[in-house]
């Protein structure tokens, strides 16, 4: 069985749980409470050196980062058509999920925490300003077509998913963005979709 440490607010966790849902694959979530700091706990960070979740476990083997854990489920569970194996589409792939942990990390994901986490300083204006810059790229990619990397959802559509269909949440206004908007609404209709309180 798969364990998730897991809390149910991250969106890098989402990414997984969503993941998970869509490809039917059971586990076990194993929460882990970050504003106790149980993620610097001596137990979790034998789990996890970096003292970060989302972590899969699969009997010994441990994987840690969403956008790996993503790659490691698809490989593992999915069929090729949520990460092909030909090295074009593969790379086009890896290329929007570089964007998710990189552009939306500093944009929408910042933005929700300088919002929820003020203890953390997160600099608010610029993650706004990240989060624009962010979101018109991804508008760009999405007028005409489907899904962000390839004619199929792919591991890069729910990399992107969480941060983006929660930009509400940092003040973030989708409405100049019909493109996304169009898009939010095919990933919501996947079947298996779940949400993140779900
Ligand atoms: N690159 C990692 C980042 C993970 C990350 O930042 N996780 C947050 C929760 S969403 C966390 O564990 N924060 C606690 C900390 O860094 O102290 C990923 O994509 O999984």
């Amino acid at each position: 069985m798969l364990i998730l440490y897991d809390s149910p607010l991250s969106l890098n966790c989402y990414k997984v749980r969503l993941l998970l849902a869509l490809l039917g694959v059971a586990y076990h979530r194993q929460r882990v409470d970050l504003r106790k700091g149980e993620h610097r706990t001596e137990q979790f960070l034998v789990v996890n050196p970096f003292g970060q979740i989302p972590m899969l476990e699969h009997g010994e083997f441990r994987i840690r980062d969403s956008q790996t854990i993503l790659i490691w489920l698809a490989r593992r569970f999915a069929d090729e058509s949520w990460l092909p194996r030909d090295p074009d589409q593969e790379a086009e792939v890896n290329g929007w999920l570089a964007a998710a942990a990189f552009e939306l990390r500093l944009g929408p994901y910042d933005a929700r925490l300088a919002k929820h986490f003020p203890s953390l300083c997160v600099n608010a204006d610029q993650a706004v300003e990240n989060s624009h810059k962010a979101l018109q790229l991804y508008e760009r990619r999405l007028e005409g077509r489907q899904w962000l990397a390839l004619e199929q959802p792919t591991i890069s559509d729910v990399a992107a998913f969480p941060a983006i269909a929660h930009c509400s949440d940092g003040g973030i206004d989708l409405a100049p963005y019909p493109a996304i908007r169009r898009w939010l609404d095919r990933m919501k209709a996947l079947p298996g979709f779940v949400s993140l309180l779900d």
